[in-house]
């Protein structure tokens, strides 16, 4: 199996993060520079985002049905919990995670350049986002971990989640809205010391720096320049 995957990519890492709790060892992690980053992904999987999970039969993207197909591809090793409740709140966290946090962040993150923002469009996107850690708030347990004291694709969709909350909502010019709750607040700092949400979120860090200092654009540059002498 191969991953269609990048660094920075937050739907990616919540995927690698379940990759690694699980001790997958047999998905390749791959991206193809040239057409991802020139608009013409949509040639390997029709939605054109990654990730996108390539099996035998064809391709499966979007990160929470990776999710469920790995969980039931290895079922012995399924993130998804034990118990009838716990798997139905382990579903809803994903998803306020998913849906709620970071899907807003990510639509917002065409507003990053101050001069060129719309604070309408910041003001829409945001409120829903803090909307969504009232309802996290209210729907974390009282375990280790986001759904009981066991690891779980809930904590896998909300570590990047969080993590966008963290650092890209203040670079939007709004407060990061972790500050100030009590659950959400406990959670996050205690998840970021399980090694496999330090490993994401060590690589989401590499992604942002290749952005910042250029390398990521260089290795672009190249990339559809063979490209282009290839075709
Ligand atoms: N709902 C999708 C969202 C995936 C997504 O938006 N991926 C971004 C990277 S984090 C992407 O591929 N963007 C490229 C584009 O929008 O053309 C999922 O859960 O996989």
């Amino acid at each position: 199996m191969k991953l269609y995957t990048g660094n920075l990519s937050p739907y990616s890492a919540k995927v690698r993060m379940q990759i690694y709790a699980m001790g997958i060892t047999d998905i390749e992690f791959d991206l193809p520079v040239a057409e991802f980053f020139s608009g013409k992904f949509a040639k390997r999987s029709p939605i054109g985002r990654i990730p996108v999970l390539v099996v035998d039969e064809g391709v499966i993207p979007e990160s929470e049905v990776i999710a469920e197909y790995l969980d039931e591809l290895y079922p012995e090793k399924a993130m998804v919990g034990t118990t009838l409740k716990e798997r139905a709140d382990v579903r809803v966290i994903s998803r306020i995670a998913d849906v709620y946090l970071m899907n807003n962040i990510f639509m917002c993150l065409g507003q990053l350049m101050p001069d060129k923002r719309s604070e309408a469009v910041v003001e829409l996107l945001m409120g829903q986002v803090k909307r969504g850690i009232g309802a996290l708030e209210n729907h974390l347990g009282d375990g280790d971990f986001a759904v009981g004291n066991t690891l779980t694709r809930a904590d896998c969709t909300l570590v990047p989640a969080l993590y966008m909350c963290q650092g890209s909502m203040p670079r939007l010019g709004v407060d990061n809205p972790i500050i100030g709750t009590t659950k959400v607040a406990a959670y996050w700092e205690k998840i970021q010391k399980n090694e496999f949400a330090a490993k994401i979120m060590a690589e989401m860090e590499k992604g942002m720096q290749d952005r910042l200092d250029g390398t990521e654009a260089k290795r672009v540059k190249e990339a559809i320049e063979k490209a282009k002498q290839q075709a």
